[in-house]
């Protein structure tokens, strides 16, 4: 008999709120099961997943190869530490190094952990191979950005949500326009620069998709001013965007890769920081670590995440059932003034309600999906993220939009 006994909606949402903090405002729907494009709450009923989890679980809920993968090294080893070797790291490393193309991973669990290290990285590159002077390293970001909850992460944010009464804040950080080239142009005069890190697409900003040319530009004048591109990919990656990686659309490889999220298909924490040895080798022992990053549980389960990623050609399927999707929101656009536009790559998509920021619109039609059977959840205010899982039939697609369309066209405010 499990500890938790079969509880209501009511009785689940009573005992977050009693004994959990509230850091987050979760739509009033309690989930209890999931298998692919479905989750089902403690009543039984049936929902489309399509937030899957902000991304981490784009090979569907529980999937069987994955779910197996965990099994049999849970029954084997679980965690060593870095104290010791084990069987099961260095065949990650090989496998995972070798499916991004770069030389080295070094392995961590969360997404933000792996921002933190990225930024370590490209500090540690910025003196012992940039010459920049002690303690003077920058790091330039894009306003609006979304890279993870820490101290020092929280400080490249403009966000006052995820800002206020949490100072005082890590020095060293330069803040720019997203999408705009002239502003990078001018931040990279500083020679003290170290790095630029970026999302491809902003998703947390409302799945902000930038100029066609931006990644490329902002690479390429990174490369003349001898400065690190860092690819923030926790959200983008991983075939969400309907390639492999949202920058394989600009065609360059980063210097320093973050991935996150769906490595694991959303299973367990498994984050990554990939780089060529010439960037890399600049991190020697004790200099960083943590006492699960690169556990066996995690190499296990993220080499079965990435074959289904390749074994279910899922970065193809959310190429075309992306086109599919913001296709069928245009067709709606055009029936109703309530939404603006639609945006996004692959299935990683938003639409914009046509109501303030400060409106409850958003949040209202997000229930009104739920009472329909599709989870989503507004990003910022007035923009509502579709990212169901990339495993989606085109048939089951082609019901969702069934299902928003239907849903918008009767929404009363
Ligand atoms: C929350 C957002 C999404 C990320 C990118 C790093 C991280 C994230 C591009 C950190 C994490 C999550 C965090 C979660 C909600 C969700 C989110 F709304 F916060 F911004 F997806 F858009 N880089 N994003 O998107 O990874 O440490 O969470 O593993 O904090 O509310 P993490």
């Amino acid at each position: 008999m499990s500890v938790v006994e079969q509880i209501s909606s009511k009785q689940a949402i009573e005992l977050e709120n009693k004994y959990g903090a509230h850091n987050y405002h979760p739509l009033p729907v309690v989930l209890s099961s999931g298998e692919g494009v479905y989750v089902w709450d403690v009543e039984s009923k049936r929902y489309y997943d399509f937030l899957s989890a902000y991304s981490a679980v784009n090979q569907g809920h529980c999937h069987p190869k994955i779910i197996n993968a965990l099994k049999e090294q849970a029954e084997e080893l679980t965690l060593t530490s870095r104290a010791f070797y084990n069987n099961k790291l260095g065949v990650y490393e090989k496998y995972v190094t070798e499916y991004f193309g770069f030389d080295k991973v070094l392995p961590m669990n969360t997404g933000a952990e792996a921002v933190e290290t990225a930024i370590k990285l490209s500090r540690k590159w910025g003196y012992e191979k940039k010459g920049i002077p002690a303690n003077e390293a920058k790091i330039i970001v894009c306003q609006n950005n979304f890279h993870g909850r820490t101290v020092t992460i929280i400080s490249a944010s403009n966000d006052p949500v995820a800002t206020e009464n949490f100072g005082p804040f890590t020095l060293g950080i330069i803040s720019i326009p997203y999408n705009d080239l002239t502003a990078l142009e001018k931040a990279l005069e500083d020679k003290n620069v170290a790095a630029f890190l970026v999302e491809p697409i902003q998703g947390e900003a409302g799945v902000y998709v930038p100029a066609d040319d931006f990644i490329e530009k902002a690479y390429k004048l990174c490369k003349s001013n001898n400065v690190l591109f860092v690819a923030d990919e926790v959200q983008t990656g991983v075939a969400r965007t309907g390639k492999l990686l949202a920058v394989n659309y600009a065609n360059i490889k980063p210097d320093i890769l973050i991935l996150g999220k769906a490595l694991s298909g959303g299973v367990l924490p498994v984050s990554a920081v990939l780089a060529d040895d010439t960037i890399m080798e600049v991190i020697r022992p004790g200099n960083h670590g943590s006492t699960f990053g690169g556990n066996p549980l995690a190499c296990a389960v993220a080499i079965a995440a990435l074959e289904v990623v390749k074994e279910e050609r899922l970065a193809e399927n959310a190429l075309r059932l992306g086109e599919i999707f913001r296709e069928g929101m245009e067709q709606l656009i055009s029936k109703t003034n309530l939404i603006k536009s639609v945006r996004g790559k692959g299935l990683l998509n938003a639409i914009v309600i046509n109501d303030s920021e400060d409106s409850s619109t958003a949040w209202d039609i997000c229930v009104a999906l739920k009472d329909n059977g599709l989870l989503a959840k507004p990003t910022h205010g007035n923009i509502i993220r579709f990212a169901p899982p990339l495993v989606m039939t085109e048939e089951q697609l082609y019901e969702c939009v069934e299902i928003i369309s239907k849903t918008i066209l009767n929404f009363k405010k």
